[in-house]
C-alpha cells in the first residue's frame, strides 16, 4: 500500500520502490534522468558494463540531474540503483532475465531479478513521473520483419508512454526505414538533435531524414511541454549523433553486422535473444572498437537529457 504519511508517493505503484535520492529529487521537482538496464545485463561484457552504468551516472549529476537507472529486484520495480546492486546486475549478466512490457508482471509476482529494456523502463519512469530517459539505442523493426515479424515492443512503448528517449538514433542492424514508417504510424516523432538525417549509432549520418531537426535542449523541452498539455501521451525519440571523434567506419559496421545477422540465423537465434546476440558479435568482430564507441555515444546522449531534464519545469507531468 502506500505510504499516507508521504503525499506524493500516494500517486506511484505500490510495487515501485524509489531511492531516496531520486524520490527526493521528483518531490522537490529537480531534474530526473531514467537510465536502462538492458544495455548493462545484456548489452555490454562485465566489467565494461558496470563502469560505464557508473559513468553514466556521474555524467547526468555533472550536468546537475539526478540519475535512475530502472531494474526489477527480487520483485520490486526501482528507479534509483545503487552502486553494489548495478555491479550485482552487471556481475550477473545475461543470467537476469530481459523485461520488456509483457515481462514485467512475471518478474513481479515471481519476485525475480530482471534487466528493464527501453520499453519496460519508460513505463517504470513514466509510473515514477520521470519524462526523459537516455540509453544507447533502441529496439526497432529488424531487417527481414516482413518474414519474421520481428518489431521490438519498444516502438509500441514510444506510441503510448510519454517518456522522451535519448539515444544515437537507430542501430543498423536494424532496418532503418521500416522503423521510420512505423514510428510514423504510431505517432512518434523522431527529432534530431542538431542533425537532419537519422544517425546510425555508430555512424552519424543515415540515408534517412529525422522528422524534425531542433538544436538545443530548451527547444525539445519546450516541445515535450506542449505535446504532455495536449494529452497526447506519447513519447518521443530524440537522436543524438555520436561525437565525431568516436564515430566508426560505415563500411566496417555495415561488414561486421552483415555477418552477425548471417551467424544469427545459421544458428537459429530467435526472439528477445537476438538483438543481445547481435550486439556481442558485432562488439567481437570490431575488436571491441565499436564497444568503445558504444560507450561513448551512451555517455553523450546522458549529457544531453540531463540537459532537457533541467529545462522541463518543476513537478512535470506528475
Ligand atoms: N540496442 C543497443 N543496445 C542495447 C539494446 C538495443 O544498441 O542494449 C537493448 C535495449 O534495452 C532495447 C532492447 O530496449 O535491446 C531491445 O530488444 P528487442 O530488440 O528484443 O526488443
Ligand atoms: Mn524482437
Amino acid at each position: 500500500m502506500p505510504t499516507k504519511s508521504n503525499p506524493f508517493s500516494a500517486s506511484l505503484s505500490p510495487f515501485l520502490d524509489l531511492s531516496a535520492e531520486v524520490q527526493l529529487a521528483l518531490v522537490q521537482g529537480q531534474p530526473v534522468v531514467a537510465l536502462e538496464s538492458t544495455i548493462i545485463a545484456h548489452g555490454m561484457p562485465y566489467p565494461q558494463n558496470v563502469q560505464t552504468a557508473l559513468q553514466v551516472e556521474a555524467e547526468v549529476r555533472q550536468q546537475g540531474a539526478v540519475p535512475a537507472t530502472v531494474a526489477v529486484l527480487g520483485g520490486r520495480l526501482k528507479a534509483g540503483l545503487s552502486a553494489t546492486e548495478i555491479e550485482m546486475l552487471g556481475q550477473r549478466g545475461p543470467a537476469v532475465r530481459k523485461l520488456s512490457r509483457r515481462d514485467l508482471a512475471f518478474c513481479v509476482a515471481s519476485g525475480g531479478w530482471g534487466a528493464t529494456t527501453v520499453a519496460a523502463t519508460m513505463l517504470v519512469a513514466a509510473l515514477a513521473g520521470i519524462r526523459v530517459f537516455a540509453t544507447g539505442g533502441i529496439g526497432g523493426v529488424h531487417r527481414g520483419a516482413a518474414e519474421s515479424f520481428d518489431v521490438s515492443a519498444d516502438l509500441q512503448e514510444l506510441a503510448q508512454t510519454p517518456v522522451a528517449v535519448v539515444c544515437a538514433g537507430v542501430k543498423s542492424i536494424l532496418d532503418l526505414r521500416l522503423t521510420l514508417e512505423y514510428l510514423e504510424t504510431h505517432g512518434v516523432a523522431v527529432v534530431g538533435y542538431r542533425t537532419a538525417t537519422l544517425p546510425a549509432f555508430y555512424t552519424r549520418d543515415s540515408a534517412f531524414a529525422v522528422d524534425y531537426q531542433l538544436d538545443s535542449a530548451a527547444d525539445i523541452a519546450r516541445v515535450l511541454q506542449v505535446q504532455s498539455a495536449l494529452g497526447l501521451r506519447a513519447g518521443m525519440v530524440v537522436a543524438n549523433p555520436i561525437p565525431l571523434e568516436h564515430a566508426m567506419p560505415a563500411a566496417r559496421m555495415e561488414q561486421a553486422i552483415a555477418q552477425a545477422l548471417q551467424e544469427a540465423s545459421a544458428q537459429g537465434v530467435l526472439g528477445k535473444q537476438i538483438t543481445p546476440f547481435l550486439l556481442a558479435r558485432v562488439s567481437a568482430l570490431t575488436g571491441g572498437e565499436s564497444l568503445a564507441a558504444n560507450i561513448q555515444l551512451v555517455l553523450n546522449n546522458a549529457r544531453l537529457a540531463a540537459q532537457i531534464a533541467r529545462e522541463l519545469p518543476m513537478r512535470h507531468g506528475t
